[in-house]
């Protein structure tokens, strides 16, 4: 597995232009997305945050010199001004609506979170695409065996058309199946 960091782009016209099959990793502020580039990546190509919602811009990593993957500044706003919510809004909704090469998408969030009527707008958003996408829900060292057995069997019998996958950075269980995941969507696109 080769990864490589390409570039960072502030708006849609800045992002990569060879037109790869792409996958974008979209959460919450904190929820573990360029964690889970790094955990894909084994090394730490992608910058770990500890001041949430300071990526304001998408980083693009290269996946064996043909797939790409688009890490995407968090969502969630609590702490934001109106005007910065309404450009991380317009450049995410550009993307997300307006990118042809985006073929899948990941919604990675905290499992110890609520599906809020953000997740909601997000999912309609990928829907509307006809994209491929999963959920993973992440951080599960953080909660006991149980608790997250049940989450994700309350998550996938809500929404039987989404595909959950749960998730720990910090032991990578869960990575196998994610990683197979990811390459067999992006391959079915080549
Ligand atoms: N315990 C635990 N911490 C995690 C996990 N994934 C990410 N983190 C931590 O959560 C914080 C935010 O992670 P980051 O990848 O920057 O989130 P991002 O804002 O979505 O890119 C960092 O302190 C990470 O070390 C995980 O699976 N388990
Ligand atoms: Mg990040």
């Amino acid at each position: 597995m080769s990864f490589q960091f390409v570039k960072s782009a502030s708006c849609l016209e800045e992002c990569p232009r060879d037109f790869r099959p792409e996958i974008a990793l979209i959460g919450r502020s904190n929820a573990g997305k360029s964690s889970l580039v790094n955990t894909l990546a084994n090394s730490r190509i992608a910058k770990v945050s500890q001041v949430p919602g300071k990526t304001r811009l998408l980083n693009f990593f290269s996946w064996n010199k043909v797939f790409y993957l688009a890490d995407l500044p968090g969502y969630g706003f609590a702490k934001r001004s109106g005007k910065e919510r309404v450009s991380w809004q317009k450049m995410i909704e550009d993307y997300l609506i307006h990118r042809e090469s985006l073929k899948v998408f990941v919604l990675i969030m905290d499992i110890r979170r609520d599906w809020t009527e953000d997740e909601e707008s997000l999912i309609r958003l990928f829907e509307s695409r006809g994209a491929k996408m999963a959920v993973i829900l992440n951080k599960t060292d953080k909660i006991g065996g149980n608790l997250k057995r049940e989450t994700i069997k309350k998550m996938r019998a809500a929404r039987p058309e989404i595909e959950f996958f749960l998730l720990s950075n910090k032991s990578k269980d869960g990575l196998q199946e994610i990683k197979k995941w990811m390459l067999h969507s992006l391959e079915a696109e080549l």
